[in-house]
């Protein structure tokens, strides 16, 4: 069974060991936590209507790997410092841990914008090991994901096949993230 393990927001009080992990980023709101949640099926996440809900980095055990929850970003309620303070434990934490073997940018498939592109970017360069999992596809329809794929594909800048559509609400294609997870793990 899957839980919640701790929050933490320097390094030296992340979990020291060799388990592997995957992690959620993405724009605030999109959906992190409540996927985490899906995978989980139980409320081990914390989610909430309002952006900004995720502040630390938040450790999940899934028994053979980890799932780490990171705070959103580019929320403009949220001030210019604390957002500085986010992306950069966003950054720390992918430039620095070991254990991160797969990245799982979370965007809306209804709002993709160009702060998804800026994090495609930093994670082309930084971490090419990544996949683009388009939540709240519950709102849009699979004809016009398979219209739009290309299109989406290109803006975001990358490969079709690194696209997932998903949906935490309706748990649409979660057997295939789960897949494309134990492909790793
Ligand atoms: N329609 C729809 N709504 C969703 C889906 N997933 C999440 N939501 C809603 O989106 C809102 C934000 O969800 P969270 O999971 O808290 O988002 P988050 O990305 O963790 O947000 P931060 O912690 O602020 O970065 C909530 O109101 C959720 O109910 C989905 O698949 N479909
Ligand atoms: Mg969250």
């Amino acid at each position: 069974m899957a839980m919640f393990i701790k929050s933490a927001e320097s390094p030296r009080d992340w979990i020291s060991d060799t388990k592997k992990e995957i992690c959620f980023i993405g724009r605030s709101n999109v959906g992190k936590s409540s996927l985490i949640n899906t995978l989980a099926n139980n409320n081990i996440a914390k989610t909430s209507n309002m952006p900004g809900r995720t502040q630390l980095v938040n450790f999940f055990d899934f028994g053979k790997y980890r799932v780490v929850d990171l705070p959103g970003y580019g929320f403009a309620n949220v001030s210019k410092s604390k957002q500085l303070d986010l992306l950069n434990i966003i950054n720390t934490y992918l430039t620095q841990r070991e254990n991160l073997i797969c990245v799982f940018l979370v965007c809306d498939i209804n709002v993709i914008t160009e702060k998804d592109v800026e994090m495609v970017d930093f994670l082309s360069n930084n971490f090419p090991n990544f996949y683009i999992l388009l939540n709240k596809s519950d709102k849009y329809s699979k004809s016009h994901f398979d219209n739009n794929k290309i299109k989406i594909a290109s803006y975001l800048n990358v490969d079709v096949d690194k696209l997932i559509p998903i949906s935490a609400k309706k748990k649409t294609n979660i057997t295939k993230l789960f897949n494309c997870i134990d492909n790793f793990c």
